[in-house]
């Protein structure tokens, strides 16, 4: 049944004074800290640093936003006991200083790893009683100094191949499969109050990789070795975030354990355009959710807050823009994700623009509207996407004057070839037609180009 022709359903005007995105207080500049947000959910967000970088702006960066700290190299064997017996605490006592001004937690990172061992190690000739030996001395000496002051150790690193089968390291072709065990032994006599941990890479999402840390886990939890979590670095590319990888927690979890992201970062080629940060944010928000999702996964740390201070560039050649803070210590897009997976809110970018919204039509099922956005700004936008949601089920059936897709309750509506260019000051106009049941309520916002228009 067609019925009255109805004068201006819903009008929508929404203007600006400023145009751009200039106005906007700068990203984080208005929001509690990511350490704040991150313990209204039961979670800590942390980052690893550099010793020696730990004043000014970094540390300043590093001190407030975060409440958890790993040395990214300091406490390393082959940092903390160069030569053998002669032992270089500085970088380590720093960082643990620092955290302990800051109210952070630490991860102290890592104890036995098959790299950056110190030479001495890794060239000698060992027995394995020997080598068990000096592993556990290391283990008892450097835990021990620390004790009472690191909260989760991660004891072993990176045991595994990408098959799910031991890497051949030092410690496993000299010490057999038991040296886990032993080294987790040795780290809770030497502190029993700190959380131990196994931790490696690629093992973010299901596969042989994590399902072979599933069955060591497993099978050291029945043998009541003390292991109290799991780490998953989630050095991650961008566009290639698993799917699984809340999944993948949640089934470690399931057995018992802690779980943590210990060494995020999301990579891509250089230089980084704006869409792929765009697509970083939901990457970081994505992967952020995930441990805020699953109950034991206690917080999430990234591997350098500052695009300046991240390992990619050195590996990857081509590649970085992996952190949440650009070089100049300006939070990127993904520092926004971060926020929006803890619950905090983001500034929405506005544009000068007026939107109005009218439906001359509408009858059972269906209803015609047409949409004039004005460009109220002093700058001219060529070529313009208008965007909306409804908020009622509504479902374009046909457009004229624009290209429009609809994405569930999302809809945007390109320029045509002949109407993208509105000088300040002037408008274009398109229509549709569209299926409504219910209540055929109309947006209450738009967007020109991704940006709010707002008064
Ligand atoms: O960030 C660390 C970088 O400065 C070192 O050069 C590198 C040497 O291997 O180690 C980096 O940290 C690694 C971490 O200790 C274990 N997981 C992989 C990290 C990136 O290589």
């Amino acid at each position: 049944m067609r019925n009255r022709l109805m004068s201006v359903a819903a009008a929508l005007l929404a203007t600006c004074a400023l145009a751009g995105v200039a106005a906007l207080p700068a990203r984080g500049a208005d929001n509690p800290p990511l350490r704040d947000l991150a313990n209204a959910q039961g979670r800590y967000y942390g980052t690893a640093v550099t010793a020696s970088k730990l004043t000014g702006a970094y540390g300043d960066v590093a001190g407030t936003q975060f409440d958890s700290v790993t040395p990214g190299n300091e406490m390393k064997w082959g940092s903390v006991e160069p030569a053998r017996g002669s032992f270089n605490w500085a970088g380590a006592d720093q960082v643990v200083a620092f955290a302990a001004a800051h109210g952070q937690k630490v991860r102290g990172h890592t104890l036995v790893w098959h790299s950056q061992l110190p030479s001495w190690v890794s060239s000698g000739t060992w027995s394995a009683e020997q080598l068990r030996t000096l592993m556990t001395d290391h283990i008892a000496t450097e835990v021990g100094r620390y004790q009472g002051r690191i909260d989760h150790w991660d004891v072993v690193n990176e045991p595994f191949n990408e098959d799910g089968t031991r890497r051949q390291s030092l410690f496993q072709t000299t010490l057999g499969d038991g040296y886990i065990a032993d080294a987790l032994r040795a780290a809770r006599a030497a502190d029993p109050a700190a959380k131990l941990y196994v931790n490696d890479y690629n093992t973010d999402g299901t596969g042989a990789k994590s399902d072979a840390m599933y069955r060591l886990v497993s099978s050291l939890r029945a043998q009541g070795v003390p292991i109290d979590g799991v780490g998953f670095q989630a050095h991650l590319i961008l566009g290639q975030v698993p799917s699984t990888l809340q999944a993948n927690l949640r089934r470690f979890a399931d057995l018992g354990l802690d779980v943590a992201l210990t060494e995020l970062d999301i990579r891509m080629p250089l230089p980084a355009t704006a869409a792929q940060l765009a697509q970083q944010k939901e990457e970081y928000r994505a992967v952020t959710a995930a441990c805020v999702a699953v109950t034991r996964c206690r917080g999430v740390t990234v591997w350098g807050f500052t695009d300046a201070d991240s390992w990619i560039p050195d590996v990857f050649p081509g590649q970085g823009a992996a952190t949440p803070y650009d070089e100049n210590l300006r939070p990127k897009p993904a520092y926004d994700g971060i926020v929006q997976a803890l619950g905090g809110t983001v500034p929405v970018p506005t544009t000068s623009c007026a939107v109005t919204y009218t439906v001359p039509n509408q009858w059972t099922g269906g209803f015609t509207a047409n949409v004039v956005v004005k460009n109220t700004g002093t700058t001219p936008v060529n070529g313009w996407t208008v965007g909306w949601s409804w908020p009622a089920g509504q479902r374009v059936t046909q457009a004229w004057s624009t290209t429009l897709t609809q994405s569930g309750s999302q809809v945007t509506a390109a320029n045509a070839s002949y109407n993208g260019s509105l000088p300040a000051g002037g408008s274009a106009s398109f229509g549709f037609n569209a299926t409504w049941t219910g209540t055929n309520t109309a947006p209450a916002a738009f967007t020109l180009n991704g940006a709010a228009c707002a008064p």
